[in-house]
């Protein structure tokens, strides 16, 4: 029985999940239903247990076109998700999100959450005086990865001003079951938090683009999360802290010139 954790907002209950057979996907296929939202699944990969989903791919319009017809909102997951060669992250990544907006555009869908990442800004040093790093800061990419998920805030920007859809990009950090380094024990994204974080950015009422990111409330996190607890409302109530003991016994401290502690991307800065 699904649990009960919250309702949609009104008018924003429909909702295309792309890149539903992922890792995120798989953790929002969990927990989105229990706030009362029913999905539509999306991904090139086939969903077990899923016959209702499609399976396909974001170049394939006229299958995103028929997914996409009657949704309140999308939740756009779907690409490449470390770093590849250039020609592929063009074609899934850019390209992709970019078949994704005029698809939305066409059908008349007013809401896109994009899972950006911390990558669109992982060469952001961490600052020697303690202070957090804000959302405002530049982008500047650590990978092709990172730099197709400028584009894709760019994006959103122009279809925010020009076609009026609304879209929150969230700068997610390490969304995975548990934290697996160090340096997650700072990057954490429970899946419960993110199932907080999409269900909060799906129904705030807001217009334009706005860029959060997206961890839980994470001891060692050095990331502003108030922007998104004033715009959203998202209140994440999670904390890698308690991996610390394991984590740290396996893998020790991080040195300050490590790029995993130095750089908001860790390694991807390496790559
Ligand atoms: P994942 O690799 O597990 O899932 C991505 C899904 O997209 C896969 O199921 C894949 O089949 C599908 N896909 C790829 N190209 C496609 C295409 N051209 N057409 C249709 N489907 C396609 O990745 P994960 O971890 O679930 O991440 C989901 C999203 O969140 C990605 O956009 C990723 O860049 C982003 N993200 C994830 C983070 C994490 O810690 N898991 C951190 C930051 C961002
Ligand atoms: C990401 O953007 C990746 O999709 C994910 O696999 C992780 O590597 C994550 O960033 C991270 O920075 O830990």
């Amino acid at each position: 029985m699904t649990e009960v954790l919250g309702t949609p907002r009104a008018g924003a209950r429909t909702v295309l999940l792309t890149g539903a057979a992922g890792g995120v996907g798989t953790f929002l296929r969990a927990s989105l239903p229990g706030y009362g939202y029913e999905l539509r699944l999306f991904d090139k990969a086939p969903i077990p247990d899923e016959p209702e989903a499609v399976t396909a791919d974001l170049a394939d319009a006229e299958a995103l076109a028929a997914a996409m017809a009657g949704v309140d909102a999308v939740v756009h997951l779907a690409g490449i998700s470390l770093e590849a060669p250039f020609p592929d992250i063009l074609t899934a990544n850019i390209e992709g999100t970019y078949r994704l907006y005029e698809a939305a555009r066409a059908a008349g869908v007013r809401r896109v959450v994009y899972a950006s990442s911390n990558h669109a800004v992982g060469y952001t040093e961490r600052p020697a005086d303690g202070a957090i790093v804000g959302v405002d800061v530049p982008h500047r990419p650590d990978t092709y990865y990172g730099l197709a998920k400028c584009f894709g805030e760019d994006l959103a920007a122009l279809y925010a001003d020009k076609h009026g859809i609304s879209t929150v990009s969230l700068r997610i950090g390490s969304c995975f079951a548990e934290p697996r380094t160090v340096r997650m024990l700072s990057t954490w994204l429970s899946p419960a938090d993110c199932g907080r974080l999409v269900h909060a950015s799906i129904g705030a009422e807001l217009s334009g683009h706005h860029a959060v990111f997206g961890i839980s409330a994470n001891t060692r996190g050095w990331w502003d999360l108030e922007p998104g607890r004033r715009l959203l409302g998202y209140e994440p109530l999670d904390d890698a802290e308690v991996y610390a003991e394991k984590l740290l016994a396996e893998h020790g401290e991080l040195a300050s010139d490590d790029p995993e502690s130095r750089y908001l991307g860790g390694a991807f800065t390496t790559f």
